[in-house]
């Protein structure tokens, strides 16, 4: 095995990797004035009551400081604890994705359905999505997304990246800033090692924590489901270049791990994204559909469990009567 450090094709992110933000929040607040850029945060949330409370807390603080213009958090009705309470009162706008865009039915949506439709009530300027089930929230997490987006016009797209809790007592030198979840290692970068090496230098590529420019998000596709990370890098890069893409350090994050019987169905999803893509770009020729029920075992149990929860692709907002 040859293993080498510095891989040529990762060099170009080094200019745009962003350290974690040290501008004062009124110089990002001036940025934003003078890009005529008002800011949205949103965060998708399906029962996320235990860590809804705080982010909004820590959101609020920045829309007193006039960075964040608002704060949304789409539920949908299979949100069944407190989320949407907790969330009003800790000053969001609680939007419910079942009403919104209810000519285009929801079906198995998942995430991406829900950051497609929360496009549909930001504001024109700046979409930040954060993941609602972190537990280390920092409102700086928001400053951090915001300050390469704003301060540079030909970025369009940011992605946080952030180091993994390490072992306690973890010798400083050993620790691995890259270190992603399963699905990061295992899925999504053997891919785009694969097939989309102009894009392995993303550090994690499944960061929910994201914000974007509302116009050129409008004029992408999103995929359903756990997919819609990676179809907008994909397509992010094919339609505005990969330059128009940044990472910014977010040095920490904690969120709820999923079991690997979930992990398997978002793999699922992820590497039904890339064949797909794959095949519009003509770079492969599948014979036929790919199989879309995924087949898993019970654990300790030679049981099938089928899951039939195919991605589907929503079209460009701006495509949307109303939306344009
Ligand atoms: N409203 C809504 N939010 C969702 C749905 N699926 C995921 N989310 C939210 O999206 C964020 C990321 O989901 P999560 O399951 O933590 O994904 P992971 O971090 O990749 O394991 C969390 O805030 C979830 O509550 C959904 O179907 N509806
Ligand atoms: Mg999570």
């Amino acid at each position: 095995m040859a293993t080498r450090t510095g891989r040529s094709d990762t060099a170009p992110w080094s200019s745009r990797t962003y350290a974690a933000p040290t501008e004062p929040l009124e110089r990002l607040v001036e940025m934003k004035v003078a890009r005529g850029l008002p800011v949205t945060v949103c965060l998708p949330a399906l029962n996320e009551e235990a860590t809804i409370g705080p982010i909004c807390e820590g959101i609020a603080g920045l829309v007193g400081a006039g960075l964040v213009d608002a704060l949304n958090v789409v539920v949908d009705a299979a949100t069944t604890d407190r989320t949407a309470q907790i969330a009003a009162r800790a000053g969001a706008t609680v939007y419910s994705s079942d009403d919104l865009l209810t000519h285009v039915p929801r079906g198995n949506g998942g995430k991406g359905d829900v950051l497609w439709r929360s496009l549909s009530v930001a504001r024109e300027g700046v979409i930040v999505w954060i993941d609602a089930d972190i537990s280390s929230f920092d409102p700086s997490f928001v400053s951090g997304l915001l300050a390469p987006l704003l301060s540079d016009p030909e970025i369009h797209l940011v992605k946080g990246f952030y180091r993994r809790d390490e072992p306690e007592g973890e010798e400083p030198q050993n620790r691995r800033p890259s270190g992603g979840g399963r699905l990061t290692e295992l899925v999504a970068r053997p891919l785009l090692s694969l097939f989309y090496p102009e894009l392995a230098g993303i550090v994690q590529p499944l960061a929910g924590e994201t914000a974007g420019l509302t116009d050129s998000l409008k004029r992408l596709p999103f995929f359903t489901g756990y997919g819609v990370e990676m179809g907008l890098l994909i397509d992010v890069a094919d339609r505005f270049g990969v330059g128009s893409i940044a990472q910014v350090d977010l040095i920490r994050r904690r969120h709820r791990p999923r079991d690997l019987v979930a992990l398997g169905r978002a793999s699922h999803q992820i590497l039904e994204v890339v064949l797909r893509r794959l095949e519009d770009a003509g770079r492969i020729k599948l014979d036929e559909e790919p199989e879309r029920t995924l087949i898993q075992f019970a654990p300790d149990k030679l049981e099938t469990i089928s899951t039939f929860d195919p991605v589907e692709e929503r079209p460009p907002l701006l495509s949307i009567p109303g939306q344009a």
